[in-house]
């Protein structure tokens, strides 16, 4: 290959052995025939995750979306909204008429309703690398044409990406720069986790991971005397000793309260912090001692709520306050309705104490949910392809897509603005699947009914890919030359392709080049350059920022991976708390807003001027709990990231009778009638699915833990209510956003009834393509 001014590109060729990165982790890769057979975590992961089993035979798997193809309803009618979209044939066509169809359809498109009626948020994780990042890919390629409807935020921080930069200045800190692990190790007596510290979660970081320290940390801290203190309704949150309590799932912000009354009312407070550092204490101490309400949030208060006892309360917050403290938050609570209030309470509380920006004191969010938190941050800026200027300025939050879709016009509250929902006429997706993100599955099956096209890039038969017009086979990381670069990583990997592409697989950059060819846009797009030249340029651009030595491409290709240099021993708000006023934080008071006069002033009562305790529907607590007694945690999946690759290896092993495991106390079970390996119906008002029943004690009695990822399967494809066969949680979640505030994504949490499913179970059929009709 040969490269622009004629430099030799050493992008090797593919051969047996190669290592390469993925969201959850570095491997190295055995490569037989076309396919990976093994793969191994390269030298110096002291704990790689589960998830890299899922890669042996996932580049020839039966699911691969192996042709360009188009419902066959589409080709014969043209775009228009359609019922049959998820139960309709495909026809295979070849890559010049899926060109031809799909970019005159979107020139139709843009030149009768213009490009605000295309949606092109494109959300998802797709795969790690940063040159053919589809998210990147797509708003680029949609960029050119004159810009596209764009989501904000993430199914994972939606309420926090909108609460935490008003209350304490920024959200990309509270991760990037959070303390680390180190810090915690030597100077943290006691981390009190909400949440947990989910070490199954910390497989996972965006753009990949080279090292995996969380659980060799936790060993360490706890070796120097460091205790953990876990609130979640599973015990196997915290893996090893903790003291652990199992609140009723969604009252955390009560328990907070009650801690932070103890401190208000045993003079634990730091006052001295509160006045300097923070604003608006006075304010929130009205509502916790109840001046106002006549309801002190005391740990009395609290117990009747969380179902914990009010003296071990007491007790905590007494210890708390005795020694060096840091309060975690996991990024689960805020994926809840009112979402918003727990990071907010828990920095309330911290503050409380006193100990932000001291070293191992303060607070936390997101210690086990990402590998990110607690790991040093690159001290440089990453490759990354320009995705250019986009015109357009609707937008939605990003879990409200269903809203949109079905709610053309309509107003919603963001935020403090008020926004109206576009009409959408083209839904593009490209790296995402909305059918294992988004909530409420019947509801989004009426919404993708309604715009005139859907396009979906992805390299399988995801139940999205399933419900599109247009299907575009895009080829995997695999098959491939790509790099990583993550800013919490100390290492920049080459990322060689393992596999030719499968089929007819293409590069989604490949696919979005011939459009912009055929849309007269290609030198925008492509700026003259291949792929491989682009890996090259994007290298080479950001080399020449950077205030340190890194190798030149070339070699930089054929050792493997450059190392970057760290900020290391860091403590969250150290500066702030060393300089208050050089070091002023991002908000309207340039301190930790405890009382936000912006919040108070958009009067939304589901979010108001300081963290404050709402009932959610779905708790066990309320009224809703009489029909669906179960507290359903639609959480992380342990044995794979998101539905990626749920058809490898080590997902499958973890099906019970095929389905996804739901995990419940016995004692549910047998008030049920149900046994260990039983296919179980779970359902709500939102709709049913089926799971297959695993027994645990370490689950809170009335909490079923069913996690996300199981691939969409209806025992009817015709019919959008239809149950799911297969174990998709979402099926059981409720579309409703966390509030006014930030409209965050609440699929955590659902209210849930369980029975034994006794006719013969439907087979799964998930992970098959498709039927195929003739011509
Ligand atoms: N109930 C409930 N729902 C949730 C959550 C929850 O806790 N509970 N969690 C939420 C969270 S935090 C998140 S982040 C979302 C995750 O939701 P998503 O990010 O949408 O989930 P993924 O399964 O990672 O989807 C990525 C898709 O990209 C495809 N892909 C991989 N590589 C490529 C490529 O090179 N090109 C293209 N075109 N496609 C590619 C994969 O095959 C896959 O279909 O889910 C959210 N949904
Ligand atoms: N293996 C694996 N790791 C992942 C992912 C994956 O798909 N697979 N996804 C990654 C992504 S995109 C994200 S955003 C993060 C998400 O990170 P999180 O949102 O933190 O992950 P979850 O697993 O949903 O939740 C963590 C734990 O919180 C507990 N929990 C749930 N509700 C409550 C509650 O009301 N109170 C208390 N105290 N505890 C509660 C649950 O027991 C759960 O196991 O995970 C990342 N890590
Ligand atoms: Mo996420």
């Amino acid at each position: 290959m040969v490269g622009r001014g004629g430099r030799a590109v050493r992008l090797s060729s593919v051969s047996a052995t190669q290592t390469s990165l993925t969201h959850w982790g570095a491997f190295s890769a055995t490569v037989e025939a076309g396919e990976i057979t093994a793969v191994a975590p390269v030298a110096g992961d002291d704990d790689p995750s589960v998830a890299l089993g899922n890669l042996p035979g996932s580049v020839r798997h039966i699911s691969r979306v192996t042709t360009p193809a188009v419902r066959r309803g589409w080709l014969d009618h043209g775009p228009g909204p359609d019922d049959s979209r998820g139960a309709d044939d495909f026809v295979a066509v070849t890559w010049d008429e899926l060109t031809e169809l799909l970019g005159d359809e979107l020139r139709r498109v843009i030149d009768t309703h213009g490009n605000g009626a295309i949606y092109g948020g494109s959300y998802g994780w797709s795969s790690a690398g940063r040159f053919h990042h589809a998210q990147s890919q797509v708003h680029r390629f949609l960029n050119c044409l004159g810009g596209y409807t764009f989501s904000r935020h993430s199914y994972s921080l939606g309420a926090t990406g909108v609460i935490m930069p008003r209350v304490v200045g920024t959200h990309d800190d509270l991760f990037k720069r959070s303390t680390q692990w180190d810090v915690i190790v030597e100077h943290t007596d006691l981390m009190v986790c909400f949440g947990g510290v989910a070490l199954k979660n910390t497989g996972v970081n965006h753009g990949g991971t080279t090292a995996h320290p969380a659980r060799g940390a936790l060993d360490r801290f706890r070796a120097r005397g460091g205790h953990l203190v876990s609130f979640s309704p599973l015990r196997d949150d915290v893996d090893g000793p903790c003291d652990w309590f199992a609140p009723v799932p969604g009252t955390d912000v009560a328990i907070m309260l009650a801690l932070a009354h103890v401190l208000a009312a045993e003079s634990l407070a730091d006052r001295d912090f509160l006045a300097t550092y923070c604003t608006g204490y006075d304010r929130f101490e009205r509502y916790l001692l109840g001046v106002d309400d006549g309801t002190p949030k005391s740990p009395q208060w609290a117990a009747q709520i969380c179902g914990l006892d009010a003296d071990d309360l007491t007790a905590l917050a007494r210890r708390m306050a005795a020694c060096r403290t840091i309060v975690t938050v996991s990024w689960s609570l805020q994926r809840t309705r009112h979402g918003e209030q727990a990071p907010w309470m828990g920095l309330t509380l911290a503050a409380m104490l006193g100990q932000i920006g001291l070293p191992g004191g303060g607070f936390g969010h997101g210690y086990g949910s990402m590998n990110e938190p607690g790991l040093a941050p690159v001290r440089c800026g990453l490759p990354r392809l320009p995705q250019g200027i986009n015109p357009v300025t609707t937008f939605i939050p990003v879990a409200a897509v269903s809203d949109m879709l079905l709610s053309p016009g309509e107003p919603f509250d963001y935020n403090g603005l008020r926004l109206h929902y576009p009409d959408i006429r083209l839904v593009y997706w490209a790296g995402g699947n909305p059918f294992h993100h988004h909530q409420n599955i019947p509801r989004l099956r009426r919404a993708l009914r309604r715009p005139d096209t859907v396009v979906v890039h992805d390299p399988y038969w995801t139940p999205m890919a399933k419900h599109a017009d247009i299907v575009v086979p895009s080829t995997t990381f695999a098959e491939r030359h790509d790099f990583s670069g993550s800013r919490n990583d100390p290492v920049l990997m080459a990322m060689r392709r393992l596999a030719e592409p499968y089929a007819q697989a293409r590069d989604d950059y490949d696919t979005f080049a011939a459009l912009a060819r055929r849309l007269g846009v290609a030198d925008t797009f492509t700026e003259g350059r291949t792929s491989a030249q682009w890996l090259r340029h994007l290298y080479e651009k950001w080399s020449a920022t950077l205030d340190f030595e890194v190798p030149s491409f070339d070699e930089f290709w054929q050792v493997g991976q450059v190392r970057l240099p760290t900020d290391e021993g860091l403590t969250l708000f150290a500066d702030f708390r060393a300089d208050p006023s050089a070091h002023r934080l991002a908000t309207p008071s340039g301190r930790i807003e405890i009382f936000s006069a912006d919040i108070a002033g958009f009067g939304y009562r589901d979010c108001v001027g300081h963290p404050a305790w709402f009932e959610p529907a779905e708790w066990l607590g309320g009224p809703r709990a009489e029909r669906y007694p179960l507290h359903l945690l639609a959480n992380q999946p342990a044995s794979r990231l998101h539905s990626q690759l749920d058809g490898g290896a080590t997902s499958q092993a973890s099906k019970v009778a095929g389905r996804e495991p739901v995990r419940m106390h016995p004692d549910d079970a047998a008030e049920r009638g149900l046994a260990a390996g039983d296919v179980v119906r779970m359902f709500n008002d939102s709709g049913a699915c089926l799971a297959g029943v695993v027994l645990d004690d370490r689950v809170r009695p009335r909490v079923v833990q069913l996690s996300t990822g199981a691939w969409f399967d209806p025992a009817d494809p015709a019919d959008p209510d239809s149950m799911c066969v297969h174990g998709n949680p979402n099926m059981l979640t409720d579309d409703v956003g966390t509030s006014a505030l930030a409209h965050g994504c609440t699929g955590a949490h659902a209210l849930v009834q369980i029975e034994k499913y006794t006719a013969a179970p439907p087979p799964v059929r998930a992970h098959q393509p498709p039927v195929f009709a003739a011509r």
